[in-house]
């Protein structure tokens, strides 16, 4: 166990739905900080080099289409095991797959509009959590 830090985002659809309040008290009440936040609308170019892993992938542009259509929340969430931590309460990416109680679960309406994101492991965290934030920007406690 140890004390990491993972990127958050609540995508175009999480907003659409009026639960970032509800994202924020899930990671709250399981024991994540958020140290750092802001709303952005990204353009194509943002959103492909953010998804740059997945640019052979059949559902790259629809996904690109998607994570730009609207504002989204990146957070920095700060904990013990804060990586997988973040990715149990989000829940499986098809939400038909997603555990009872988790995001997806409860708010995605299928496997790509799926309400939030989170890093994968402790390198994709690092890369994420520059991709959208300065060191300045994050108060880690
Ligand atoms: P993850 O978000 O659970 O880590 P990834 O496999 O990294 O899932 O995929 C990134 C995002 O791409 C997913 O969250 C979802 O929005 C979208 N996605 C993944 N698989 C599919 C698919 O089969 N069809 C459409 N969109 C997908
Ligand atoms: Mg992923």
């Amino acid at each position: 166990m140890s004390i990491e830090q993972t990127l958050s985002i609540v995508k175009p659809d999480g907003v659409e739905k009026n639960v970032i309040g509800e994202c924020f008290r899930r990671f709250e009440k399981g024991g994540l900080k958020i140290i750092a936040t802001k709303m952005i609308h990204m353009d194509r170019a943002k959103a492909e080099g953010f998804y740059a892993v997945h640019k052979e992938r059949p559902f790259f542009d629809s996904l690109v289409q998607f994570m730009t259509r609207g504002p989204v929340v990146v957070s920095v969430l700060e904990g013990e095991n804060a990586i997988a931590k973040n990715r149990e309460i989000m829940g499986a990416t098809n939400p038909e797959a997603a555990a009872e109680g988790t995001i997806r679960k409860d708010f995605a309406s299928n496997i790509e509009e799926n309400t939030v994101h989170g890093s994968d492991g402790p390198d994709t965290a690092k890369f994420e959590i520059s991709y959208f934030f300065e060191t300045n920007e994050i108060f880690s406690r």
